[in-house]
């Protein structure tokens, strides 16, 4: 349908057509990395769930190779749901998935590459022993899914976990062990639980190194690593994260701070994202995160346009030792290999209640580099603001940052910008936020403001990091600390009509930014000339 071609990302991972969900097994082997999703061949809703798969030689170009599992067994006809991939010491490929039975019970399953010296692994076998795990005493049938990559422990033995949820509310992870992925005996207790989070999706559990710019192997652990553990919430469709401890004797995973703990703290992504799960790049020695970005628009409208959702651009995943308290989450560097020119702009002044044009030519496919200082120029009051008012919410110090994906009228756009906040109980704040409200003139797509705080040292200037792909746009606050991405559908500001802006909605403040604005190519994302 050419009325949404525009929507269509130009660097984004997207099948060529129909419903995607959840990013499954990611793995790099013999030279590729490979990409595997929920993927419904025959509409774009969900349903019908099948493992899509594709590879690259670089995160960023990507060739469409044909399904690696379609539904067709009893223990998963009714979907090859999200599962995880386990490379073992000797060269094997282990992945693990849910699936939903011909009685919709969720086991899990096990299969392997046909023929491991196929660097594109295209044929994927089923164990013929699955399902290998079936719902145990006191977890529901239909609350049973999403198997982790395995770890190994100092025992020799494996272990894998598993989100459920017990007594209605209680989110827990389940831990098995087992020598050979056939087998399996389950922990007694939890990996971990959180009471009021509900079911727990998509669990992801690995290390960071507490000090270093790599990342670590999954079964990586000692005084260096910290453990993140992530669920899915299933009752509030977001992804949390927090960071703790992990006791490989007990199998218990304790968090650094239970105020943040999962469920009730940190976000992954605080924009439009969900079922994000990550795998150790061998090659590159880093820990790299995939997300789904689902979609803003109707079931109607992804039916008429024939596609729906995207991948996010990978990211690499380290601990931030400088806060000691959050996640750093960063592009691939894969993805500067699309930059083409770029422009500077140096100490531009942005005055209280202005809105500044950048002359970059076309601002559809952009990666943005803006830094700010502020210079007070009157009285700031002491407020209590976040992002929820949006860009046209001002105050002192606040709100200011870029217009993205504008038309010249600025009858759409989407501000993403900082908020700082000299709060009541005598601290600064410093506020990250994206405000699609007037994103789309479009009536029927769902418009949200995202946003939280980022953490802001002592000396740091305020940073921000921007992707704008068409209808995507994913924002990195102070090198990754905090992220948020905005799925838009613009109707004016589209191709050689969208423009880029400066904007400063405090009162009390002059802003002065300094940017670096690369054009973006687009990526090759087309099927393998098999
Ligand atoms: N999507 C899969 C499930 C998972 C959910 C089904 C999360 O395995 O729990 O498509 O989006």
């Amino acid at each position: 349908n050419a009325m949404f071609y525009w929507q269509r990302t130009a660097y984004h991972f997207q099948p060529e057509r129909n419903w995607m969900n959840d990013p499954d097994g990611p793995l790099f082997h013999m030279g590729w990395y490979h990409l595997f999703y929920q993927y419904n061949p025959d509409s774009a809703v969900w349903g019908n769930i099948t493992w899509g798969h594709a590879v690259s030689r670089d995160l960023i170009h990507w060739f469409h190779l044909p399904f690696a599992m379609v539904p067709d067994q009893w223990y998963d006809i009714n979907g090859v749901w999200t599962g995880s991939a386990t490379l073992l010491p000797d060269g094997q490929i282990v992945m693990l998935y849910t699936g939903d039975t011909i009685d919709s019970v969720q086991v899990q399953n096990l299969a392997y590459p046909a023929n491991l010296s196929d660097p594109l692994l295209i044929d994927w076998i089923k164990y013929p022993g699955n399902p290998v795990l079936v719902p145990p005493p006191g977890i529901e049938t239909d609350e049973f899914r999403d198997p982790t990559t395995g770890w190994l422990g100092p025992d020799g033995k494996w272990r894998i976990t598993i989100g459920s949820r017990v007594n209605e509310t209680i989110g827990v992870s389940l831990v098995y062990q087992t020598t050979n992925f056939t087998t399996y005996e389950l922990l007694e207790g939890f990996l971990h639980a959180v009471p009021g989070t509900g079911m727990w999706e998509c669990v992801d559990f690995y290390p960071v190194a507490i000090n270093g710019s790599l990342g670590l192997d999954t079964s990586a652990n000692g005084p260096d690593t910290k453990h993140v553990l992530k669920a899915s919430l299933d009752d509030t469709k977001i992804d949390h994260y927090a960071l703790g401890t992990y006791d490989p004797v007990t199998d218990r995973w304790t968090p650094d701070n239970p105020k943040e703990d999962v469920g009730i703290g940190l976000r992954v992504d605080y924009g439009r994202y969900y079922a994000s799960k990550t795998f150790y790049d061998q090659q590159k020695k880093r820990r790299i995160l995939w997300g789904w970005i689902n979609e803003t628009d109707t079931e109607e409208d992804d039916l008429e346009k024939g596609w729906a959702s995207v991948q996010t651009i990978p990211r690499a995943v380290l601990f931030d030792n400088k806060t000691g308290t959050n996640l750093l989450q960063w592009p691939v560097e894969e993805i500067e290999s699309l930059r083409l020119n770029s422009t500077d702009f140096e100490e531009i002044l942005i005055g209280p209640g202005s809105v500044v044009p950048l002359d970059i030519g076309v601002a559809t496919q952009l990666d943005i580099f803006a830094e700010f200082e502020t210079e007070l120029i009157s009285d700031s009051a002491v407020e209590e603001y976040d992002c929820s008012g949006g860009a046209v919410d001002r105050s002192s110090l606040g709100p200011f940052g870029i217009l993205v994906i504008a038309d010249q009228t600025l009858s759409e756009l989407t501000p993403v910008f900082f908020r700082p906040v000299n709060s009541t109980d005598g601290t600064l704040k410093t506020y990250f936020c994206a405000d699609e409200t007037r994103s789309s003139k479009a009536p029927d797509v769902f418009k949200q403001v995202y946003g939280s705080t980022v953490p802001v040292l002592e000396g740091e200037k305020l940073g921000m990091r921007v992707l704008v792909d068409h209808s995507i746009v994913e924002s990195f606050a102070q090198g990754g600390r905090t992220v948020m991405t905005s799925r838009i559908y613009p109707t004016e500001a589209i191709y050689g009509a969208a423009r880029l802006f400066l904007f400063n909605n405090a009162t009390s403040v002059n802003v002065k930014a300094t940017l670096k604005i690369w054009q973006l190519n687009s990526a090759f994302i087309r099927p393998f000339p098999l």
